[in-house]
């Protein structure tokens, strides 16, 4: 069956240039490329990215860059297998480290990607998305779904830095990415959605009334109550390892449109060995230490720092203390295409 696959070589100049003009070009000798054998072959690479290094980096990125002058004061982490300023970590993921300092604030715009934040330090700052001020707390989950207008303020009084999970890369490449600017918006007075709505898993607002349910009903994921929820999950757990998705509480679908969000709980020195997955994705360290091992790549992880994964990786995780971890994948896109596939080990 996988008889070798003619070449450019094999043709005839003439007949290359006639092509050439003719804008064309031969599929069989790019064929392997665009359709390899079996598996996909990814560009992404293993990436790691060491909160403590990145710390410093993003305070002298405070000092030497007004927020004026940056709109957002981002380190971007570039996937290994793109180089350097590459502006994805994954195929279908972007993520960047994001710092306010006191009293600043990033002004209000809204863009076709969708954007997700995971609280690392600091106290005080909040994200307003459509009117609704989300506060985050360190390990919170707080969306910024595709098209709502959101900005970020600081009320406390020293630097918050989080976690950008978005979309991005499948924007770019649809052609489709672009932001709209505004002034800061008004706040409504009154605590978020899970403050209000959605205090209880499995409670939502009656629903028999005329009130229309938002896209987005829940825009923040406080992490006090995940961390409860795996605790306890773990409690009557036969496996090492609790999991936990979020999800939209009215519909029960995935929080983002391409983006899935599932919080890990490790018990100490278990290894956790997952099946392969048709997913690409990155885990950002909320508590705890370990290593993990990455198609052959070992990492030794602490709290707040980032590792990416690409797709159909082999990943095994060791925790040496008890470890909550965050996992950024694009399951949800994949269902959407109807070809996310798991492959034993
Ligand atoms: O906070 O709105 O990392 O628009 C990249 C683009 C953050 C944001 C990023 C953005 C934002």
């Amino acid at each position: 069956m996988s008889e070798q696959l003619g070449t450019l070589d094999d043709l005839p100049d003439d007949y290359q240039a006639d092509m050439a003009n003719a804008g064309v070009a031969p599929l069989w000798p790019m064929m392997r490329n665009v359709l390899p054998h079996g598996a996909p072959n990814p560009v992404t690479r293993y990436g790691y990215w060491n909160y403590q290094n990145l710390r410093p980096l993003l305070l002298r990125a405070g000092e030497l860059t007004p927020v004026e002058k940056a709109e957002r004061r981002v380190l971007v982490m570039s996937d290994p297998g793109r180089g350097t300023g590459a502006m994805q970590a994954t195929s279908s993921i972007y993520l960047g480290m994001q710092l306010l300092l006191p009293g600043e604030s990033a002004p209000a715009h809204r863009h076709t990607p969708s954007a997700a934040r995971i609280i690392v330090e600091g106290r005080g700052g909040f994200t307003v998305v459509d009117g609704e001020k989300l506060p985050m707390e360190e390990g919170d989950l707080v969306l910024t779904p595709g098209g709502e207008w959101h900005d970020h303020g600081h009320e406390g009084d020293e630097p918050v830095i989080w976690l950008d999970a978005l979309d991005l890369p499948l924007f770019v490449y649809l052609e489709g990415s672009y932001a709209e600017e505004a002034p800061l918006q008004a706040q409504r007075n009154r605590p978020d959605a899970s403050e209000v709505e959605y205090m209880a898993a499995g409670l939502v607002p009656s629903r028999n009334r005329e009130k229309k349910v938002r896209n987005y009903p829940m825009m923040r994921y406080p992490w006090a109550r995940t961390e409860q929820a795996l605790r306890q999950q773990m409690k009557y757990n036969d496996d090492p390892i609790a999991e936990i998705d979020y999800v939209n509480p009215e519909t029960g679908d995935d929080v983002l449109p391409t983006m899935g969000f599932t919080a890990m709980m490790l018990q100490s020195y278990k290894s956790i060995e997952p099946v392969l997955k048709s997913t690409s994705c990155a885990f950002h360290i909320i508590k705890g230490e370990g290593k993990s091992i990455v198609n052959g790549e070992e990492v030794s992880w602490g709290p707040k720092d980032t590792f990416t994964a690409p797709v159909f990786s082999e990943i095994s995780h060791k925790a040496t203390s008890e470890a909550f971890v965050i996992c950024i994948h694009d399951k949800p896109l994949q269902d959407r295409l109807g070809y996310y596939e798991e492959r034993p080990r």
